[in-house]
C-alpha cells in the first residue's frame, strides 16, 4: 500500500540508561515490547516498535550503546549504534529532566555531531521537576547542539507524548506502510522471551548480578494437541559466584525467575508455557567478539 501523502520512516531513540526510552516506546505502541527495568542497560539489542495510523507509520528503534564503552562489547555496541543513527530519518535524544545535564549527555552530543540525521531533544520525566527548572535546562541544551525540536514530556504520565508523535510525523518523508498495521515488533518472539527472562533475573537478584548476564533460547516447541509451548533457555554468567546467586539456595532463585518469566511469556504467546532454565558459566564472554553472533548480536 502506498497512499498519496502517506508518511513513514525510521526513528531511533537514544539516551542514557533509565531516562525512560522503553517507557516512551511502550506508551506510544501500547504494548509491552521494550523491556523495562529499574536497572540500566536491560535493552541491548535494538527493538523495533511500529506505530501506525491513518497518515503515518513510525518505526522506532530502541538503540542502546551510545554511551561511553567500558569493554569490547561496548565498542561493538557503539559502532552498531552510530551506524543505526546514520540510517534513520530522525533521532530522539532523551534526557532526564530531573538529573539535568551531565557527562553522559555531553558524550552522546559529541557522537551526534558525527551524524547528519536531525535530532529532537526529548526532556522526559517533567512530572518530577518544577517548570521553572525546565527553562534553564532547555537553554543549556540549545547552546550545545542545534536540535530540530526540544520537547518536554512525561512518558510515564503521558504529558505531551501525543504532541511529540505529531511532531515526529511532520518530519518523516513520504513513504509506504512498511509493516501491516497490526505489526508491533518485527523481532522474533525468541528475542523477547530471552529479554523477559533476563529482566526477571536482573530484577530478582538486585545488585548482586551484573548486567553481563545473557540469555540464550535453545529450543521453542509448540506441542500439537496440548497447545503447550516448551521453552528451554540458558542464562549465561561470567563467574561461578554469579551462577550460585542465580540458582539460589536449593534452586529457589532460579525457580522464582522461571515462574515470573513464564507468567509473562504466557501472556505474550497466549498459550500455556513449560519453561526449562539452565545456568552456564562462560568466563569473560563480553570480550569475545567472535561469540557475539551466537548471542544474537548483529552488525
Ligand atoms: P530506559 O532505560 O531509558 O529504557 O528507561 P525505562 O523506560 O526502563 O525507565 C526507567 C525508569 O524510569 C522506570 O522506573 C520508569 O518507570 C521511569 N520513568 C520513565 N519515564 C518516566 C517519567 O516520565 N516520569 C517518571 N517519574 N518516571 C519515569
Ligand atoms: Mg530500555
Ligand atoms: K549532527
Amino acid at each position: 500500500m502506498n497512499k498519496e501523502g502517506y508518511k513513514s520512516g525510521f526513528v531511533a531513540i537514544i539516551g542514557r540508561p533509565n531516562v525512560g526510552k522503553s517507557t516512551f516506546l511502550n506508551r506510544v505502541i501500547g504494548q509491552k515490547i521494550a523491556i523495562m527495568s529499574d536497572k540500566p542497560q536491560t535493552t541491548r539489542n535494538k527493538i523495533q516498535g511500529v506505530y501506525t495510523d491513518d497518515d503515518a507509520q513510525i518505526i522506532f528503534i530502541d538503540t542502546p550503546g551510545v554511551h561511553k564503552p567500558k569493554h569490547k562489547l561496548g565498542d561493538f555496541m557503539m559502532k552498531v549504534a552510530l551506524n543505526a543513527l546514520r540510517e534513520v530519518d530522525l533521532i530522539l535524544f532523551m534526557v532526564n529532566a530531573e538529573e539535568g545535564f551531565g557527562r553522559g549527555e555531553a558524550f552522546i552530543i559529541e557522537r551526534l555531531k558525527e551524524v547528519d540525521t536531525p535530532v529532537f531533544l526529548v526532556i522526559n520525566k517533567i512530572d518530577r521537576v518544577h517548570p521553572d527548572d525546565l527553562l534553564p535546562l532547555i537553554d543549556r541544551y540549545k547552546d550545545l547542539y542545534p536540535f530540530a525540536e526540544i520537547v518536554p514530556i512525561s512518558a510515564l504520565e503521558g504529558n505531551n507524548v501525543e504532541r511529540l508523535v505529531e511532531q515526529i510525523k511532520q518530519r518523516l518523508p513520504e513513504g509506504p506502510q512498511y509493516y501491516p498495521p497490526d505489526q508491533i515488533t518485527d523481532h522474533p518472539e525468541q528475542f523477547i522471551i530471552a529479554e523477559l527472562i533476563r529482566e526477571k533475573a536482573l530484577h530478582l537478584t538486585r545488585e548482586e548480578v551484573p548486567h553481563s548476564i545473557a540469555v540464550v533460547i535453545e529450543r521453542i516447541e509448540r506441542r500439537e494437541g496440548s497447545g503447550i509451548v516448551y521453552i528451554s533457555a540458558v542464562i549465561i554468567v561470567e563467574r561461578d559466584s554469579q551462577k550460585g546467586i542465580i540458582i539460589g539456595k536449593q534452586g529457589r532463585m532460579l525457580k522464582e525467575i522461571g515462574q515470573r518469566a513464564r507468567a509473562d511469556i504466557e501472556a505474550l504467546l497466549g498459550s500455556r508455557v513449560f519453561l526449562e532454565l539452565w545456568v552456564k558459566v562462560q568466563k569473560d564472554w563480553r570480550n569475545r567478539l567472535a561469540q557475539l553472533r551466537d548471542f544474537g548480536f548483529r552488525e
